[in-house]
């Protein structure tokens, strides 16, 4: 750590150990050893070891006095076949706390030096087994908290996003050459390079990033979740409605009126984005102090909804909805019946609980019979991207605002050399350096210079042992 706080680089010469499980109480935990001396310092700490790689054996692992610390599974991993890319192995020990700390700190006795958070996958980047835009999905996975955060870390994983902005710099790098050629050899036969092709090139390149850049805003979604509000009057269910959409008595029910006092929220992972559902405090006049607070409340998280589900149980507590929501958001309205199972509820209802709060669908449910929670579910999918489309979670995403920004420099740096190209008030040579730009700054984002400065930067969010 001494070496990352003085800023110079973690010494790569060092054979790196650590606990690559969660600490507390488990069957079993994982100790990784990466580095020159892996199997040197391993061999000496144990009695039996695998003759080949990619074999495990279980050997007793003794410390420097010769004392017994547990009985392991050792794997060994052989430079370049590891996940950093030097000799390695794994230690499955025995879990909870001492078991895996007196095996480490055997093999730290031994020559090794304790990892830094993210060393591992550090020297993989390093080693040219990932580069940083998948080291970064490695970190996604293990923070993934929702299925579509999954699936997307798991496609940067594999590469996509890296391929995905390799073309794109493939593109800035053809535009260059293009500029060069003209600069360069004039006097050619085919004449100098048509005008229409540098434009279309230039407007393919930035179209394309224009294309990347659009889907932060999904990533943004997948991240933290949709907000989605429950808003009404006291009473009509909103906070039964929440305790079906999540499957779990979360929220208190009673039917006293305004019981509801504070904004409660939870995550529903549905197929689609991950929906951050808030249940709220009844939206009145209320007069009790606490309930003003909460009502107060409501009204905030109503302000940042991407959809508010205005829940009503008649036409007379929809419109009251509708009166107070005015002018709070601009999230896109679902107007929700509640209660459905007691009186059967009526087209022609559900149209005028859809104009009294200006929604865009009218749904009618029953949080006591589960009527309708699926295609309310459906329905806020359908709109948590207030109007857009959400982007496919399968093709490259951007999720991180390093991400954006490096599209939105490149895009930014194309723009600025086809318009003074276009403008032709600079020689070409002098609008062709933006394109530089723009390339560098997609390289950055994958890691391809300055390798050390952004591996600070990502690595900073790794745990130990990763
Ligand atoms: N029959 C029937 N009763 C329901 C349904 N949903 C809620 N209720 C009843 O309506 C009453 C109020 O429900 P809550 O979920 O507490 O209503 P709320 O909107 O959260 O109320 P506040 O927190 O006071 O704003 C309770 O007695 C519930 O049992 C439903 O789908 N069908
Ligand atoms: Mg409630």
């Amino acid at each position: 750590m001494a070496d990352r706080d003085s800023g110079s680089p973690l010494d790569v010469s060092d054979t790196i150990v650590a606990v690559a499980t969660a600490p507390g109480r488990g069957a079993l935990a994982i100790v990784r050893l990466s580095g020159a001396r892996a199997h040197e310092i391993a061999r000496v700490a144990l009695d039996r070891w695998p003759d080949a790689p990619r074999r495990s054996v279980v050997s007793t692992l003794h410390d420097a006095s010769g004392a017994e610390v547990d009985q392991v599974v050792v794997t060994r991993y052989d430079a370049p076949a590891s996940y950093t890319g030097e000799d390695a192995v794994e230690l499955v020990t025995h879990g909870g706390s001492v078991a895996p700390t007196t095996v480490t700190a055997a093999l730290v006795a031994q020559g090794a030096r304790l990892a830094a958070p993210g060393e591992f996958t550090r020297r993989a980047v390093l080693n040219g087994k990932m580069d940083v835009l998948q080291a970064e999905a490695t970190a996604d996975l293990v923070d993934a908290r929702s299925r579509a955060a999954q699936t997307v870390a798991l496609r940067q994983l594999d590469g996509g996003l890296s391929r995905r902005v390799i073309e794109l710099r493939s593109q800035l790098i053809e535009l260059e050459a293009l500029i060069a050629y003209d600069i360069d050899f004039p006097e050619e036969d085919d004449g100098p390079i048509a005008p229409a092709r540098i434009t279309a090139a230039a407007q393919r390149a930035m179209a394309a990033l224009d294309q990347l850049l659009a889907t932060s805003r999904t990533g943004e979604l997948v991240r933290h979740g949709a907000l989605v509000v429950l808003a009404g009057a006291p009473n009509v269910g909103k906070s039964s409605l929440f305790n079906a959409l999540l499957g779990e008595a979360r929220a208190i029910v009673t039917n006293i009126p305004g019981t509801t006092r504070d904004a409660i929220e939870a995550v529903i992972d549905t197929t689609g984005v991950p929906l951050r559902i808030v249940d709220t405090a009844g939206l009145r006049e209320a007069t009790d102090v606490v309930e003003r607070l909460g009502v107060e409340v409501s009204g905030s998280y109503v302000a940042r909804a991407a959809v508010v589900l205005a829940c009503a149980d008649d036409v007379e507590s929809m419109r009251a909805v509708g009166t107070s929501l005015f002018g709070r958001t601009s999230a896109a309205v679902i107007a929700v019946r509640t209660k459905a199972d007691l009186v059967p509820v009526s087209a022609a209802e559900l149209e005028s609980a859809k104009a009294a709060v200006n929604a865009r669908a009218a749904i009618a449910v029953s949080a006591e019979r589960g009527d309708g929670l699926h295609e309310l579910v459906e329905l806020i999918q359908a709109f948590v991207a207030g109007g857009e489309a959400i982007a496919d979670l399968d093709a490259p995403i951007l999720t991180q605002e390093r991400h954006r920004f490096a599209i939105a420099a490149a895009r930014r740096e194309t723009a600025e050399f086809f318009e003074r190209w276009q403008h032709g008030d600079v020689p070409a040579p002098v609008a062709a350096v933006h394109l530089h730009d723009g390339v560098a700054a997609l390289e950055e984002l994958i890691g391809a210079v300055d390798v050390e400065h952004v591996l600070d930067e990502v690595f900073r969010r790794f745990c130990v042992g990763k």
